[in-house]
């Protein structure tokens, strides 16, 4: 590895661990209740161990199988300790999370078959889109690739203005209307404007008015078809942007937006400051959809790529 990967990478990680840090205390605190007075994996540890994962907002489903898996290993080795068990939850985790596609990436990067590679950014409002969108245009620039902005989010002034911030932030050519604008409008001339630049990366940011699903997805459908008609075959993405704050709510959303649109990946943001972290375990086992990106903060540099072996690493890696 070069030095500059090692330097990257151990910054990636303690900005992950700091971003997990409320997840992972509230979790391992819970976790030591859970198995208190006791020296062997049996039903009540793991009756107390469903309800920590439950209540770290892990879900449901995803629990059950977890528990399922402990289970077995636990019949099959007859004297498991309590004090593996942190090590056994580990790998039953990632063992879980290796099944799915997801968090295979370590690096920001689009696959660039033709150009531009266009992203049509989902969500409902306040989950982190335009956030999302800026530090993303930050990593692709720093990449060396040339990115656009589209203000698609037209409802409100503010999200107009928001993006901006972020364009000039990053120095990336913004292209806009005015508040109440046609967004389909807005995402032709963004990538009419894209192919006149010769840009590598469309960014669209959308506004997701999630309190009437038809009119969302036919204003989705619309600015799909719109951009087709500039260039064939895009969106190449269509990322949905969870706030994984809202613990279960974020599941809700998922589900929501994917039967309103085709999603092909998602990001969960606001996971620093939040005890529910867990949350990005069972969005990534329950959905066939990839998890991609997390943010760990406001700041530029506070977007990761989502990899499942660091952030299970993250998660229960004790404070040292
Ligand atoms: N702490 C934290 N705040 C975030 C993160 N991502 C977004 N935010 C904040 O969440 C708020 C809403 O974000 P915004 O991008 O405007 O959401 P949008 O309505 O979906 O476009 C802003 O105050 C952001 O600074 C994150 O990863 N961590
Ligand atoms: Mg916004």
């Amino acid at each position: 590895m070069s030095l500059f990967k090692k330097i990257f990478s151990t910054q990636k990680k303690e900005s992950l661990d700091k971003g997990l840090e409320k997840t992972k205390t509230n979790f391992l605190s819970k976790l030591s209740k859970a198995v208190v007075g006791k020296s062997k994996v049996d039903d009540d540890v793991l009756d107390n161990l469903e309800e920590v994962l439950v209540s770290s907002d892990v879900g449901v489903n995803t629990t059950l199988k977890i528990i399922d898996r402990i289970e077995a290993r636990v019949s099959k080795d007859k004297y498991l300790g309590v004090d593996e068990l942190n090590a056994i939850l580990r790998e039953e985790i990632a063992g879980l999370l290796s099944e799915t596609n997801s968090g295979i990436e370590t690096e920001f990067t689009v696959p660039l078959v033709r150009k531009p590679y266009v992203i049509m950014v989902v969500g409902v409002n306040g989950v982190g889109k335009t956030t999302t969108i800026g530090k993303l245009a930050y990593q692709f620039k720093k990449q060396g690739l040339k990115v656009v902005l589209g203000a698609a989010d037209t409802f409100r002034a503010a999200a107009i203005d928001q993006l901006q911030v972020w364009a000039d932030r990053v120095d990336v050519p913004i292209v806009k209307q005015s508040m109440g604008s046609d967004p389909a409008s807005v995402a032709f001339d963004t990538l009419s404007s894209a192919l006149k630049q010769d840009a590598d990366v469309v960014i669209i940011d959308t506004a997701g008015r999630l309190h009437n699903k038809v009119n969302l997805m036919n204003e989705l459908t619309k600015v799909k078809r719109v951009m087709q008609k500039v260039v064939e075959g895009t969106p190449d993405e269509v990322l949905l942007v969870l706030d994984g704050s809202t613990g279960q709510n974020a599941f809700e959303q998922a589900k929501q937006f994917t039967k309103a649109t085709e999603v092909t990946s998602l990001a969960v943001t606001k996971l620093d400051g939040t005890a529910k972290g867990g949350v990005v375990i069972g969005i990534s086992d329950q959905f066939q959809i990839p998890v991609k990106y997390i943010g760990v903060g406001e700041g530029m540099d506070d977007l990761q790529v989502f990899n499942k072996i660091e952030f299970v690493d993250s998660f229960f890696s004790g404070k040292e």
